[in-house]
């Protein structure tokens, strides 16, 4: 049985459990032992990093690595592939959604709270948004969608959080053309709806927490 350690309202662990459930492989989750970033959770894995996988003995941090072990251990229903080049182009694409679209959606999550919003900062938190949103719709132009891939774990949840917050801001980010049409080609997918519907409640609770009595 694989288990992994998440937290409900992590999008990373949601992009682990997207490769999951379209590769339908069983597993089970547990909370990090003593907390998120406890002394306990860091001598299982030193970064602390949610998700971790465990399988066996087998300990692995980091959702991108975790989905190309599960690619290359548990290979049904594959989300790369054989081509050197498209695994390549497939890795760029998550790349940019982990290094580049999800820290620019970084910026908003601070922003929720009223005691820690500000106009400018949000302002600014759009600017940037937009810039990476036009960047995917020109990368997505090379594309076509039929069936699950490794770079499309990541991708739906980071727009579930946007389209939330900017809704909860009363604000709005640019959504590009080809973005939109990926998008509303992710959520079709029964791997991806599953996952939405499961961690919507999650995403629900966060932003009462962070609104507090304001909502
Ligand atoms: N690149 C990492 C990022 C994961 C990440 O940022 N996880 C957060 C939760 S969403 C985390 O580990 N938080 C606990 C910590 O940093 O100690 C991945 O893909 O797994």
């Amino acid at each position: 049985m694989l288990t992994i350690y998440a937290i409900p309202h992590s999008l990373y662990c949601a992009k682990l459990r997207i490769a999951l459930r379209h590769k339908q492989l069983v597993w089970q989750e547990e909370l990090p032992p003593d907390g998120v970033g406890s002394d306990k959770y860091r001598s299982i894995i030193p970064s602390g990093n949610l998700p971790t996988l465990k399988d066996g003995e087998f300990i692995l941090g980091d959702s991108e690595a975790i989905i190309e072990y599960l690619e290359e251990a548990y290979p049904t229903n594959p989300l790369m592939p054989e081509n050197p080049r498209q695994r390549a182009k497939y890795r760029e694409m998550s790349r940019f959604h982990d290094t580049r679209l999800e820290p620019a959606l970084r910026l908003f999550f601070p922003l929720v709270d009223p005691a820690t919003r500000d106009q400018d900062i949000i302002g600014a938190a759009i600017i940037a948004m937009n810039a990476r949103l036009q960047q995917l719709d020109t990368m997505l132009s090379g594309f076509d969608h039929e069936r699950l891939r490794l770079f499309d774990c990541g991708y739906p949840i980071t727009f579930v959080w946007l389209r939330v917050i900017t809704d909860r801001l009363g604000t709005a980010v640019q959504w590009p053309e080809n973005v939109v049409a990926y998008d509303t080609w992710l959520k079709s997918t029964p791997a991806i709806a599953e996952e939405i519907a499961s961690y919507m409640p999650h995403v629900e609770d966060w932003l009462a927490i962070k609104l507090g009595a304001s909502q």
